[in-house]
């Protein structure tokens, strides 16, 4: 048996050994948060701003069951098309998924974990996964959770999806000990909305600030993740006032039509996406995209330590 290992692009493994500032991007959002072809162009977009903004970006997924940190163009156009059969692939999955050589679209949680494996401290999404609402009976709370609590990575968001129970979601990173950092603001901002009425209890108004505490935290041997929480840009929020009974709406459906497991966050997405004629994915791409710029600026503070 070998065992599988990571395949680095010449490019990121050059900024690896040269201590360049990297920023690691999930695919889940790509395979299974975005439609085709949108997901292509934003993809590409995203990795532009993390150039853009003086970092290496290192798009991370597994393909014929090789994990891939960085992503070659055909790579991208494979995870993105809908034929392609993409598997949604969290902590519990990645063994599966290796071993029958198939293809995987990482989640926050698994793209963590080989962000970890790379060496990669940084790392830019849209929103996390959290508790959900009703997860007092059915238990669900995202793999996203637990991984922050265990994994050595900084996470930039726009905080959880406003699809989930926020204050129970608090609660749980505090229990597992996993700072949320506003960036620039007191309060928790909620994916599409900046505001939730939840305040965060740490802030930092620059990515230097965020670096040290990622320093700081992890020379004290103090392991797991930190979430920095990073407001959607006004001009492209919608009001958590517009979207409640949107949101009301979307979770009785996924109820109704019995959607369960990893599929619910895909199937919420894609209702809200169409109730509000396409609005949340203008805001889905500008708070994406804002994040990798936040995430590449840590990233360059972080390297400079
Ligand atoms: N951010 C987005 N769109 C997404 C996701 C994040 O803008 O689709 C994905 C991430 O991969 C995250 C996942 O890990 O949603 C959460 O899935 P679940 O709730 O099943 O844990
Ligand atoms: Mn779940």
């Amino acid at each position: 048996m070998t065992y599988p290992s990571l395949h680095i692009t010449d490019e990121i493994k050059k900024a690896l050994a040269s201590g360049t500032a990297i920023v690691a991007l999930e695919s889940t959002i790509i395979s299974h948060g975005l439609p085709y072809p949108e997901n292509v162009s934003i993809a590409r977009a995203i990795e532009q701003m993390v150039r853009d903004n003086g970092a290496i970006p290192a798009t991370i997924a597994i393909l014929d069951g090789k994990i891939k940190i960085g992503l070659s163009a055909s790579d991208l156009e494979k995870l993105a098309h809908p034929d392609s059969n993409v598997i949604k692939v969290s902590r519990r999955d990645i063994g599966s998924v290796i071993a029958r050589k198939a293809n995987g679209a990482t989640t926050v949680a698994s793209t963590m974990i080989f962000a970890e494996m790379a060496g990669i401290s940084v790392f830019a999404t849209g929103g996390i996964g959290g508790v959900h609402q009703g997860a007092e009976t059915d238990f669900d709370i995202s793999a996203d959770l637990p991984e922050l609590g265990r994994t050595n990575v900084a996470v930039v968001s726009a905080g959880p999806k406003a699809i989930l129970d926020l204050p129970l979601t608090m609660e749980y990173l505090e229990t597992h000990g996993v700072p949320v950092i506003g960036y620039g603001t007191d309060e928790l901002p909620a994916f599409w909305s900046r505001q939730s009425g939840i305040a965060v209890t740490d802030r930092a108004d620059t990515p230097e600030e965020i670096a040290a505490i990622m320093k700081t935290k992890w020379a004290l041997g103090l392991t797991g993740g930190l979430m920095i929480a990073n407001p959607v840009p006004e001009a492209d929020e919608i009001k958590a006032e517009a979207l409640s009974g949107i949101i009301a709406q979307a979770l009785d459906n996924a109820r109704n039509k019995g959607v369960t497991g990893k599929a619910i966050t895909p199937f919420l997405l894609d209702w809200i996406r169409h109730k509000t004629d396409g609005k949340s994915l203008a805001t889905n791409r500008a708070l994406v995209m804002n994040n990798a710029k936040v995430a590449a600026q840590i990233a360059v503070a972080y390297a400079k330590k």
